[in-house]
């Protein structure tokens, strides 16, 4: 699977690091490149841009509605977000770009599937639907309690090298702010870090306990970068979905994995949830490290 980013963006470098970090494992989607962008994702946030020009007046120009609807006016030249009917989304012409539900049911696209949803706006079936994963439903396999104990090692690890790519890609792009750049330069200096790699589950058992410290900011660095709206420590099922839906047809324990991180079941991840499930120990666990 070969994918590519349209903007930098940080999930798309995390599908990417991680794509050809098992590259050899994974089976081949064809050789459409798939374009992740975190606003696919943003649910709850006003994405839409309206970009009619011509029309001086047009009381829709620069009025943002949120995925799934889009503005009309009233009869008193008011606008106002209605939802978008899915005829007219732009017609999905391959299987990237299509997405489960978790109604497990195939959506052409994000667009067909927040149309529809915004359809349902008011009754539970639409207040239960969300955007599962990236592509066409497909059978996951059960998650073994064996294999959801295998997650969180590949994943810190993963974090970790996304991290240290970020670092050397970031001359003058600005990847990283100047603070986030001295904790990872830290990482990235050190001699003792394991370098990228195919690593065996022991291998990467063994180095998170010898060097437990190189994986305490990248666990935080992932949960500020999702935890975006709003900003509070929490992070709601859309707030995680940049992170699970494209993870989902790759790694089956997914689901389960961040299901089971809410350890108190209320529905969010709060940090120290996030970090325990990562196996950051509580006195590890810093708020001031996000920023
Ligand atoms: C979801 O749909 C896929 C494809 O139709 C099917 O193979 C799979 O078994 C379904 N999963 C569940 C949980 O029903
Ligand atoms: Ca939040
Ligand atoms: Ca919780």
């Amino acid at each position: 699977m070969k994918i590519i980013c349209k903007k930098k963006n940080l999930f798309c470098l995390l599908i990417y690091t991680k794509t050809c970090a098992t590259a050899d494992q994974e089976p081949e989607v064809g050789t459409n490149p798939v374009q992740v962008e975190v606003g696919d994702f943003d649910e709850a946030i006003d994405v839409e841009e309206e970009t009619v020009e011509d029309i001086v007046d047009n009381p829709c120009l620069n009025y943002h509605c949120k995925k799934g609807k889009v503005c009309e006016v009233d009869e008193g030249n008011t606008p106002m977000c209605v939802c978008q009917d899915p005829s007219t989304c732009p017609p999905a012409d391959a299987e990237f770009e299509h997405v489960c539900g978790t109604d497990n049911k195939t959506y052409d696209s994000s667009c067909h599937f927040f149309a529809t949803k915004c359809a349902l706006e008011g009754t539970k079936k639409g207040h239960k639907l969300h955007l599962d994963y990236i592509g066409p439903c497909k059978y996951i396999e059960t998650c073994l309690d064996s294999e959801l104990n295998e997650f969180p090692l590949r994943m810190r690890d993963w974090l970790k090298n996304v991290l240290v790519t970020l670092y050397e890609r970031d001359e003058d792009n600005n990847l990283l702010t100047e603070k986030q750049k001295l904790r990872v330069k830290k990482i990235y200096e050190n001699e003792k870090r394991l370098q990228a790699g195919d690593h065996s589950l022991d291998l990467l058992a063994h180095d998170f306990e010898k060097n437990y410290n190189m994986y305490i900011f990248p666990v935080h660095w992932q949960f500020g970068q999702l935890d975006q709206h709003p900003v509070d420590g929490y992070l709601t099922h859309t707030e995680l979905a940049p992170l699970r839906a494209p993870l989902i047809p790759m790694e089956h324990c997914t689901t389960r994995f961040f299901e089971e991180c809410d350890s108190d079941s209320d529905k969010y991840i709060a940090l120290e949830e996030w970090a325990s499930c990562f196996g950051l120990k509580e006195q590890d666990v810093d708020k001031d490290l996000i920023i």
